[in-house]
């Protein structure tokens, strides 16, 4: 039976000199005199194997780095041996020889070798440990997303990323020619997941890819990245969804802080304290321009911009004690059309127009969340269409939805990439992309 690397140990204190058997790559080896270390990798880490004499000097014994074999063996407790573990190996099969000429060393700190080399061949930078544990990092990032949301009630949904017209106002579409027509990639399921709550479902989340054809190379852009997106009917304000994400965002946390302790330290990274997140402080746009500007001893930023975010950030951890700050109430002309105005009258906008119930969330210096309530009455969304430069005849099967009864509604979105690219401290959200695009990526 296959013994996985991290059950090594447990197998040599319970099994009493039995053979065991495992399966994997060749990580490293060592060569003294006429016994040979071979590190052996597998999904769950790595354990020494130790080659007899025979089997050491036999030639097909040697198979090169990044080999993947199976080896028969007695697992014995040693504590100069890393995990206090080896398998004493008996016989050896090579089940894929590795070429000699690997382009960069895959048990060395991969993450030192170059973004560019580490995605030209990705298939030997993901079987580096510390690149593999960003990707296991995020698949908790996704599983916690998806059970906080199904204990509140929320319904998974998967909708088309091909659409007849554009979520978010019209820029930065990819055409795609569909069969006699031109359609475009999905930038959001910003419609699909309005037309749910509408359908009765009312609370509703998608995890899924979205495509953005915005052209600059930044480490915070990917031209198609995972966008956890949710929601919700009979909402007042977006008030209960910060409140809503606060909660959400500490299950992540807490959930990734659970399982995955040996990721994060692979980082050196570690996640906010849950406790702190839930009372991260919510400020106005106009109160977040007021600190960033105030924390960049001057008066240059007139808009949320990244360098603000960075600000907001550092002014929320050293003042705040937490590395997440929301930001709402932002103005009409900085949402997307379909974003909820909050009157003029209301005591919240205190004599303000023309701002919305919207947020965003910063974490740690970057913007990981948009969100807000949706305009959900027909007739005042066919008169704001033309202030967004948008045609109601463009935009007729959006506006359906709310032609048969729909209730207030809001939700938001959270860049995949972008959190687990915050949580562990990488320096480009490309990082935390199995198989990025970018302007000029399209391979592997
Ligand atoms: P927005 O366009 O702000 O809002 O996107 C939501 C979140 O998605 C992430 N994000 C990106 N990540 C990587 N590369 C990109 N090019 C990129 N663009 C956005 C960010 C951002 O906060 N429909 C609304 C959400 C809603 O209101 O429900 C929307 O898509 O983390």
């Amino acid at each position: 039976m296959r013994v996985l690397a991290k059950e090594m140990a447990e197998a040599a204190r319970t099994r009493g000199g039995e053979e065991a058997e495992a399966a994997g790559w060749v990580h490293r080896i060592r060569d003294m005199g006429g016994i040979r270390f071979v590190l052996l990798r597998d999904r769950s880490g790595i354990v020494q194997l130790v080659l007899s004499e025979e089997l050491g000097s036999a030639g097909k014994s040697a198979p090169a780095l990044e080999s993947v074999i199976a080896v028969r063996g007695i697992p014995a407790l040693n504590e100069k041996a890393p995990g206090g573990v080896e398998l004493r190996v008996s016989s050896l099969e090579t089940l894929s020889a590795a070429a000699p000429d690997l382009p960069y060393q895959v048990n060395g700190d991969v993450s030192k070798t170059g973004l560019e080399a580490m995605l030209d061949h990705r298939t030997l930078s993901l079987r580096n440990p510390k690149i593999r544990a960003i990707f296991k990092v995020q698949s908790t990032i996704i599983d916690a997303f998806q059970a906080y949301l199904r204990s509140q009630d929320f319904t998974e949904i998967k909708t088309s990323k091909i659409t007849g017209s554009g979520a978010e106002g019209g820029t930065n579409l990819f055409e795609v020619e569909y069969f006699d027509r031109r359609v475009y990639l999905a930038q959001s399921p910003q419609l699909y997941k309005q037309i749910m709550v509408a359908a009765g479902l009312e609370r509703v989340f998608e995890v899924g890819p979205v495509y953005r054809a915005e052209k600059h190379d930044t480490p915070r852009h990917l031209n198609e990245y995972i966008s956890m997106d949710l929601e919700m009917g009979f909402i007042e304000s977006e008030a209960e969804l910060i409140d809503l994400e606060k909660k959400l965002l500490a299950a992540i946390f807490e959930e990734v802080a659970r399982r995955n302790s040996p990721e994060l330290e692979l980082w050196n990274a570690s996640v906010p304290d849950p406790a702190a997140v839930l009372k991260a402080p919510v400020v106005t746009y106009e109160e977040a321009l007021k600190i960033a500007n105030a924390e960049a001893q001057g008066s240059r930023l007139f808009d949320i911009n990244p360098e603000a975010e960075r600000f907001l950030c550092d002014w929320a951890r050293r003042d705040q004690g937490v590395d997440l700050v929301f930001v709402n109430r932002f103005p009409r002309r900085r949402r997307p059309f379909y974003t909820y105005p909050l009157a003029a009258s209301s005591p919240e906008a205190g004599g303000a127009a023309a701002l919305t119930m919207s947020f965003d969330c910063l974490f740690r210096g970057l913007e990981i969340t948009s969100g807000g309530r949706r305009q959900h009455d027909y007739q005042a969304l066919v008169e704001s269409l033309p202030k967004f430069g948008l045609k109601a005849e463009d935009m007729a099967g959006y506006l359906a939805v709310f032609k048969y009864g729909c209730p207030p509604h809001g939700g938001f979105a959270i860049g995949c990439e972008r959190l687990t690219q915050k949580i562990l401290g990488l320096q480009n959200v490309k990082e935390a992309s199995l198989f990025p695009r970018d302007r000029k990526r399209v391979e592997p």
